[in-house]
């Protein structure tokens, strides 16, 4: 398997994260890829014709994308329930929460974008930015004080991934104010999320989120 993508990707690292955690990242080649939202790599868009990071292509050719789906087949991959149950309400509340963690991360993408236009920031945009982002620490620190002890399944991780980008890009918001350090304190320590700290490399420039 080939996987494009850039260790500054939020959503490529959540990826990364699920290879680790169902034991199948040494099956798994990097593709350093640069993209932005104005800028297309052809080799990442002969894969993701959207031209989106993370993409990845399987030894008969097949393109997966995007990250929700990579991290779906990894965990079918490795004989499925490490990651999501395969059906049941365990399974919509994981994606629920998986949901909640990557809309986060989707915003503060969004977020990091208007703080770096050089023309006068849209202070309604990022007014509406911000309040999401508030409600959904909220409403993330309430799930994470009924969260069992030790789980770290897909949610866990695009929650996890969410707030590691926040410190990586927007160090300002306080999301440790909304409840969430000992849950981001915990899963801290997992070797996956050591083993995969976004950074901004020398091949990969321009940054891209
Ligand atoms: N929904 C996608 C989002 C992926 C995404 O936005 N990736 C960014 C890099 S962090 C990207 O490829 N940006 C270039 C573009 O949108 O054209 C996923 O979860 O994989």
């Amino acid at each position: 398997m080939i996987l494009y993508g850039s260790t500054r990707s939020p959503f490529v690292r959540k990826v990364v994260v699920a290879a680790h955690e169902t034991g199948l990242i040494d099956r798994i080649a990097h593709r350093p890829s640069v993209v932005s939202n104005t800028s297309r790599d052809a080799e990442v868009a002969s894969v993701n014709p959207l031209g989106q990071i993370p993409a990845l292509r399987l030894a008969d050719g097949t393109a997966l994308y995007d990250s929700l789906v990579i991290c779906l087949y990894l965990d079918e991959q490795a004989g499925g329930r490490r990651l999501i149950p395969p059906a049941g309400d365990g399974r919509w509340d994981v994606l629920a929460r998986h949901a909640l963690g990557q809309g986060m991360t989707e915003a503060m993408v969004k977020l990091f974008g208007e703080r770096r236009r050089t023309d006068p920031l849209q202070p309604t945009y990022v007014a509406a930015l911000t309040e999401k982002l508030d409600a959904a620490f909220v409403a993330a620190a309430g799930q994470a004080r009924s969260r069992p002890a030790g789980r770290f399944d897909l949610g866990d991780i695009a929650l996890a991934g969410a707030l590691a980008y926040a410190d990586f890009r927007l160090p300002a918001l306080d999301w440790r104010e909304a409840g969430l350090g000992d849950f981001f304190d915990e899963v801290a320590q997992r070797r996956s999320v050591r083993a995969t700290p976004l950074s901004s490399e020398a091949h990969n420039p321009a940054p891209a989120a």
